[in-house]
């Protein structure tokens, strides 16, 4: 069986666009049954329907509240039995009832190097706080906002004359690389969240995750070959 993903976007979707790259190119041995979008006008939408997969959208304001919102998504995401929840760039902050019906399956990629900063703006924040390195983290998503056990990082440097969208461009050059990596060993079973915190193959991972440029072997994964026709 097939690892089955969901991803949940409300805009552009372009890590959505790396997962489907990356399991297109034989690299990631996971399918996309669904992409869910709390909104109606998201271009990665578009992406979901050029690459065959179904897609949902929620408005929230046919829903009286948050709690109705997510039990709603709840009911259209389980009618595809995922294996792992991801949010690629989803932007309504969950509930803890959405957040424990998917414990341990639910997976987000946040713009910076947690623990430091947390919530938006991000990239203007690092700038701002005089910060030399910046980045991505994958992380499993707890009822603490952007605070979930840390998975694995990417980093980048800042540059003396970074702006915002300079800086932003760099960080998702890093997501689309950190984020297939990552769903690769969960979709080989190797990654789960247990009482005892992050495991891989069995074992705890280091307290702020993998360092993608310093990955032990065996989480390597060669370079995809060319693709049989
Ligand atoms: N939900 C929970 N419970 N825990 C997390 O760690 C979550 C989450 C939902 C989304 C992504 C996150 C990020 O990576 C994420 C992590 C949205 C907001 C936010 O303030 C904050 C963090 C993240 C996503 N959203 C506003 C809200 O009221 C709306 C902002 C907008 O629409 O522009 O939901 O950074
Ligand atoms: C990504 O950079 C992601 O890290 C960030 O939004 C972008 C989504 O881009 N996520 C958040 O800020 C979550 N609050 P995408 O829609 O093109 O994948």
């Amino acid at each position: 069986m097939t690892h089955r993903l969901a991803v949940l976007i409300s805009g552009n979707g372009t890590n959505l666009q790396a997962i489907i790259d990356s399991i297109e190119a034989g690299q990631l041995p996971a399918s996309i049954a669904v992409v869910l979008s709390n909104k109606t006008t998201a271009a990665g939408l578009q992406r979901a329907i050029r690459a065959g997969i179904a897609t949902i959208t929620l408005n929230k304001e046919n829903y009286p509240d948050r709690a109705a919102f997510d039990q709603a998504m709840i009911a259209e995401l389980d009618q595809f039995q995922p294996d792992t929840i991801v949010l690629a760039g989803f932007m309504r902050i969950l509930s803890p009832a959405f957040v424990h019906h998917y414990s341990g399956r639910l997976i987000n990629i946040h713009p910076s190097l947690l623990p430091r900063h947390k919530g938006l703006h991000t990239h203007l924040h690092a700038i701002e706080a005089g910060d030399t390195e910046h980045g991505c983290s994958v992380h499993f998503v707890s009822d603490e906002l952007d605070g979930g056990p840390i998975i694995a990082r990417a980093q980048v440097p800042v540059l003396a004359n970074d702006n915002e969208e300079t800086l932003s461009n760099r960080v998702q050059a890093r997501e689309y690389e950190l984020y297939p990596r990552v769903l690769e060993w969960r979709a080989a079973g190797r990654l789960t969240l247990d009482p005892r915190g992050v495991q891989l193959d069995g074992q705890p991972i280091p307290a702020d995750g993998f360092d993608l440029d310093q990955l032990p072997a065996g989480l390597t994964t060669a370079p995809a070959g060319p693709r049989r026709s």
